[in-house]
């Protein structure tokens, strides 16, 4: 690798000067010089300069299976060889998404057989809704335009994404954005809960502001509704189980479309395939993306229900849409062999009955405890750890977010790789990790936990 040329000096000085980085404060970077990571293997991530990080976050949600996988590289170099690129416009296809196609048909809820594929969440994303909003032209209802999505939902960062999504911040920068979405609140029992209400009760009043939604506007205008199953880069924000029932409930009811964005929840990480199949709900749209090649290619697949393929079909002519690497083949048979190895290793099994179940209770047992925690929650392998300055009144440090930061760069430099999101930590680990590696992230995190609290009771 030319690369090893460069010092890190060199290459953080030149990452300055030429590379604009997503989500970056570039002159915050500028300032204190990029981290370089470098190569890693199984659950670790290793920077330019030798430290060995356990990944907390697979990556950014992705690396499912975890990293230094030959058969995935090699699954890509022969498919390069034989076929590195051809479209699948015009009528032509090739073998490996015709393959991954039926692949997904088997594993996805039994209403969704078909998929269209992007490269990357938020491509999908700008599909799905082209796709919801012709359905409803198709089917003679062309004022049904409007799509219901929740305050803090991430679903991208193109404008159709930045416009689904509910982030503020973003929505500030976009100054205008696709019109005709609407966002209602979010199933977030911590913050948003009344005093003595329970969860499920909570979880049924969350789902009745999308029902007011579409009262609102008037069912004859509204198209769908969007959520993530788990809020995911919104604060692993875990729903109650009365919450997604209910909501396909009122969507059925009102004749409203329901998409679910798996983009984080797809291909295990709940410890079923799709996070719709642990909550039992049948959606019209699954958005996928991320884990669906564990992050080793881009690739992206929105699974699509019988309701809506049946009317494209039939009814709709040619739809006007699609990407130069819409099934792309070799990023299809990196996701063919992903799946082959999340199948042979058990690991969704895995998830669901054993490290997911373990994941729990460690946090529970081990982090709940600490004066900094308010709460802690997961599903599967995914988790989040509520930072506080008073337990019993959920007060938070401020400025707010800064708590979880500094809980952060203590993880860093005891060796694990966090997220902090407001004033949440976030873990999203490879379905990979065992109670082995559980257990060393519970003492890790307990240490930054520690020294964090030190620094914060100073301030
Ligand atoms: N939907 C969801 C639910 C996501 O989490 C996207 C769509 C967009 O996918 P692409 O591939 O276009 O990025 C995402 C992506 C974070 C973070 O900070 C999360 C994502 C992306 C970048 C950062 O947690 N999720």
């Amino acid at each position: 690798m030319t690369y090893q040329n460069y010092s890190l000096k060199q290459l953080q000085q030149i990452d300055a000067a030429h590379h604009l980085h997503p989500f970056t404060d570039h002159k915050e970077l500028r300032e204190a010089g990029s981290r370089i990571i470098t190569h890693a293997n199984g659950p670790f991530i290793y920077d330019s300069e030798g430290a060995e990080l356990l990944d907390g976050m697979a990556g950014l949600w992705c690396v499912n299976i975890g990293y230094g996988r030959d058969e995935l590289a090699e699954a890509a170099y022969a498919q390069m060889k034989e076929l590195p690129y051809y479209n699948s416009f015009f009528k032509c296809s090739t073998p490996t998404p015709v393959l991954l196609s039926k692949k997904l048909a088997e594993i996805a809820p039994k209403n969704v057989n078909q998929v269209f594929y992007g490269s990357s969440g938020s491509e999908a994303n700008d599909t799905a809704l082209r796709l919801v909003r012709h359905y409803w032209v198709i089917e003679g209802k062309p004022e049904k335009n409007r799509v219901i999505s929740r305050k803090m939902a991430y679903h991208g960062s193109t404008i159709a994404g930045t416009s689904l999504g509910g982030m503020d911040a973003m929505h500030k920068q976009l100054n205008g954005a696709v019109p005709n979405i609407v966002h209602v609140m979010m199933p977030y029992a911590y913050e948003l809960a009344l005093p003595g209400e329970s969860d499920h009760d909570f979880g049924l009043r969350a789902a009745k502001s999308v029902e007011d939604a579409i009262l609102e506007a008037g069912a004859d205008k509204v198209a769908a509704f969007i959520g993530e199953p788990v809020m995911g880069a919104g604060g692993v924000k875990i729903p109650p189980a009365s919450y997604w029932p209910e909501v396909q409930r009122i969507c059925r009811k009102y004749d409203v479309l329901l998409m679910l964005d798996e983009v984080i929840t797809g291909y295990g990480r709940t410890g079923e395939w799709f996070a719709a199949q642990t909550f039992g709900i049948e959606p019209d749209t699954i958005t996928t993306a991320k884990a669906l090649t564990s992050g080793y290619q881009p690739l992206s697949a929105l699974l699509v229900g019988d309701r809506i393929t049946s009317t494209l079909v039939d009814k709709g002519g040619e739809f006007n849409h699609g990407y130069t690497y819409s099934g792309h083949p070799v990023a299809c048979a990196v996701a063919l062999k992903n799946l082959e190895i999340i199948e042979q290793e058990g690991l969704v099994d895995r998830v669901r009955n054993d490290t997911g179940p373990y994941f729990a209770k460690a946090l529970q047992e081990r982090i709940a405890g600490h004066d900094l925690v308010g709460e802690v929650r997961s599903i599967g392998l995914m988790g989040a750890i509520e930072i506080v300055k008073d337990k019993a009144t959920k007060e938070r440090f401020l400025p707010s977010g800064s708590a979880a930061v500094t809980v952060r760069d203590h993880a860093i430099a005891s060796g694990m790789m966090l997220r902090a999101t407001g004033d949440t930590m976030i873990l999203s680990p490879p379905l990979i990790w065992t109670r082995d590696t559980i257990d060393m992230a519970c003492e890790r995190i307990g240490k930054a936990l520690d020294l964090a609290q030190a620094d914060l009771r100073k301030r």
